[in-house]
Formats: C-alpha cells, structure tokens, sequence
C-alpha cells in the first residue's frame, strides 16, 4: 500500500545521536570495496554481505576495511536476506551483488537471471518484510547498468532512453531496475536506481576488458607473458573511474526524494583506443605484434557503442568525474606493473 506522509529529512534529528547503518550487498567486489571505504570514512557502520562457506575474499576485504561487519548471505536466498537486515538494522541498502560478467552471463543464463535479476525482488522484499512495509524507513540503492541500453536508441543515453538490452545480464539488470522503480511506486519506498557506465580501477576483476589489457600490458613489459588474446576490438565504451562512481551511489541515498540517475563520463574510447594508451604507458607505440583475436571472446550480441549524459546527476547531485580515461588506464597499467613485479619469480 502506498504511503503519503512526507519524507523525514535526510539523517533527521532522531538518528543524529545514532551512527548511520549501512549493508552492502557484493562487497568483495571492486565497487563493494570502495563503497566501504567512503563509508567508513564518513563514519557509518558498514555491514557486508558474503556468500559461501569459504569465501575467499574475506581476507581482502578485513584488510582494506577493517571495520566492516560481514554477514554470511546469498542473494539467492530470501531467508539470509531478511536475516542480514535483522542484524545490520540498514539506513541504508547498497545491492551490488550481481553475476556482473556480460560474457558469463551467456553461458549461465539461468544463474545470471537468478542472481542479477531477482537477487533485486529478494532484497526488496527483505527489506519490505522487516521494516513491516514501512519501506520509506530505509533508502535502497540498486546497481543498474548501461547494459540496459543495448543496442542503444539515442546518441548519448539519458534516464528516458528506452532499454534495449542485448544479453543475458542485460535483460537481468533490466528487471531489477523496474522492481526498483516498482517498489519505489507501490510501497512509497526510497529506491533509488544507478544507471551506471563502466567503471574501472585497480580492483576490477581480470575478466574485464580493461583490466584484462592493463595486466596483460605490464606482464608484456616485464617479460611474463608475450600477448593478449582479445575480441572485438571496435566496441566503444564510456569508462570512468569506479571511486568516482561510488560517491554518486552515495548522493543519490542523501537526496530529499529517490530517483534514477545516469553516471557516466560522456566520452566514448574504443578498445584500440584502450591498446593505445595502455601500450603507449610502456613505450610501445605499435602493438599489433602484440595483440591477438579470438572468436571465443566475442559476444553472441554486441553493445557497440555506449555514451551516457549525466547531465541530471551534475545538476542534481553535484557529480562530476574526477579521472579521465587517460589517467585511468595509466593508474591501472602502473598498479599492474606494481603487482607483477612482485609476483614476478626471482630472477625473472
Ligand atoms: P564485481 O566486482 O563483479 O562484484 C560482484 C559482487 O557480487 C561480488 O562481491 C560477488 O561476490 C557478488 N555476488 C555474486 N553472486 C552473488 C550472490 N549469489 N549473492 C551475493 N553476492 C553475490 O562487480 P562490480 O564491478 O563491483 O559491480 C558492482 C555492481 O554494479 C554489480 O551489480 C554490477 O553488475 C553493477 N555495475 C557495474 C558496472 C561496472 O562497470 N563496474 C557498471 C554498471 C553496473 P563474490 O566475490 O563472492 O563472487
Ligand atoms: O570489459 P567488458 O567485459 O565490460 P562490459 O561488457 O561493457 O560490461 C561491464 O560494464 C557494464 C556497464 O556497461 C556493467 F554493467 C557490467 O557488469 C560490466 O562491468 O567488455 C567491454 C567491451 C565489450 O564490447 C567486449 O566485447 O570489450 C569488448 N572486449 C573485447 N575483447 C572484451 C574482450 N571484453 C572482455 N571482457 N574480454 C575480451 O577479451
């Protein structure tokens, strides 16, 4: 049922003796990791959820944030959900978790349905069953993606872009944001939903294009490895900087009303553009001996080019990226070099 009372202020005078709560949902993942570290860092206590009997990355996430809380849950799992609520007692919900690989996700349909697309409803109805429907009470953030747009309508993507999306995970994201924007409309909630481009960084996953070259690049320098096996090498994407991204997920949850907000840099590089600049950082000007394709890393239906206007998040949030594309593949090519000659066995 639809609420009608007005919305309390933001961190209103209640809460102001209370430290802010927050639960993370994928926080062993490259955007769940620097959103706890600018929640801690604004004094939140940050809880986050981890799957598995086991999971490996626990380790990485007690040393970057030490004082996270982590609660064992699964976004598959409704039960774990509302238990995860129960003991975090969330201001604020970040759902993060998400199969995230575009390719996987091809491979493991069923799975990425699963997790991407109603890991949102299960979240969603964890919080409308604990807070008794009273859904207003805790903000909800969802991590939706330019993937919705697909094989795109318009030049560049705003909020009002009809979605066209072109994988698996696509169509999983797209589900997800309108259960956002549905609960948001049926049970007066405070969800918000990210329209987020890709974001980048030292943490991103290897499987990702970006990281995949910037690894591959300094592996090159240091004599590790003597290629890089690519796809398509014409796809073109709007790359940011994932710190910047996280503090929009914030602002959009310390907004006097929810909202859907695109983030994005609004420039547009291709993957050669990507080769370009990774090799360049190296002193390689030409890197056509160094680069192979294989059909095994193309997508059975592309998303040729994507270009978001974040022209709403500026006015509104205030937001603007803080690292272009440049400075970031430099950043990841540096971390990279930085790693690998660690890891790089004695003399090597
Ligand atoms: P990521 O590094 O791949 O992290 C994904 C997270 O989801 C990991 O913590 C993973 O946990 C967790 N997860 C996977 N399956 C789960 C399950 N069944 N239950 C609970 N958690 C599960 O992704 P990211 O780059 O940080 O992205 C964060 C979110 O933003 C994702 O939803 C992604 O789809 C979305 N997004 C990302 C971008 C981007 O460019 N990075 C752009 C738009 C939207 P494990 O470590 O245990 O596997
Ligand atoms: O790095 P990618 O795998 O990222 P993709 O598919 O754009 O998805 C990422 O960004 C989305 C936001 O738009 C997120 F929602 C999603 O969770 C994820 O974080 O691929 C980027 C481009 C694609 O066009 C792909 O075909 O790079 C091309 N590419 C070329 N060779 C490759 C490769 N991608 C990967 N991963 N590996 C390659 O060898």
């Amino acid at each position: 049922m639809a609420q009608t009372a007005p919305r309390l202020p933001v961190h209103p005078v209640t809460y102001s003796c209370r430290v802010p709560r927050a639960l993370i949902t994928g926080i062993t993942g490259q955007d769940g990791l620097y959103l706890a570290e600018l929640l801690t860092g604004k004094g939140y206590a940050v809880f986050g959820l981890v799957r598995g009997q086991s999971n490996p990355k626990v380790q990485l996430v007690e040393s970057v944030v030490p004082g996270v809380e982590l609660i064992e849950g699964d976004l598959t799992d409704l039960p774990s959900l509302i238990s995860a609520m129960e003991i975090a007692q969330p201001d604020e919900v970040y759902n993060l978790g998400a199969i995230s690989y575009v390719g996987l996700s091809w491979r493991q349909a069923e799975l990425t349905g699963d997790v991407t697309g109603m890991g949102v409803l299960r979240m969603l109805e964890a919080i409308r069953i604990v807070t008794s429907n009273d859904m207003g009470r805790v903000r909800f953030y969802q991590a939706s993606s330019s993937e919705m747009f697909g094989k795109v309508r318009e030049v560049p993507q705003t909020e009002a872009t009809a979605f066209h999306p072109r994988s698996p995970y696509g169509v999983a994201k797209t589900f997800g944001h309108y259960m956002t924007v549905n609960y948001r409309e049926s049970y007066d909630a405070f969800a918000c939903s990210g329209i987020l481009f890709n974001h980048e960084s030292p943490r991103r996953g290897v499987e990702f294009v970006t990281r995949k070259v910037s690894r591959g690049v300094a592996r090159i320098a240091l004599g590790l490895q003597d290629t890089i096996t690519l796809g398509n090498l014409d796809a073109r994407r709007d790359w940011g900087f994932a710190g910047d991204y996280v503090e929009a997920m914030w602002q959009m949850l310390q907004q006097p009303e929810p909202g859907d907000y695109v983030i994005a840099t609004g420039e547009t590089w291709s993957i050669r553009d990507l080769l370009d600049l990774a090799f360049s950082r190296i002193g390689i000007e030409d890197w056509s001996s160094y680069v192979e394709q294989d059909p095994r890393f193309m997508r059975l239906a592309e998303v040729d080019d994507l270009i978001g206007d974040a022209a709403k998040a500026k006015q509104t949030l205030g937001w603007k990226p803080t690292v272009n594309f440049t400075e970031l593949v430099q950043m990841m090519v540096d971390a990279d070099l930085e790693s690998e000659r660690l890891r790089r066995p004695p003399g090597a």
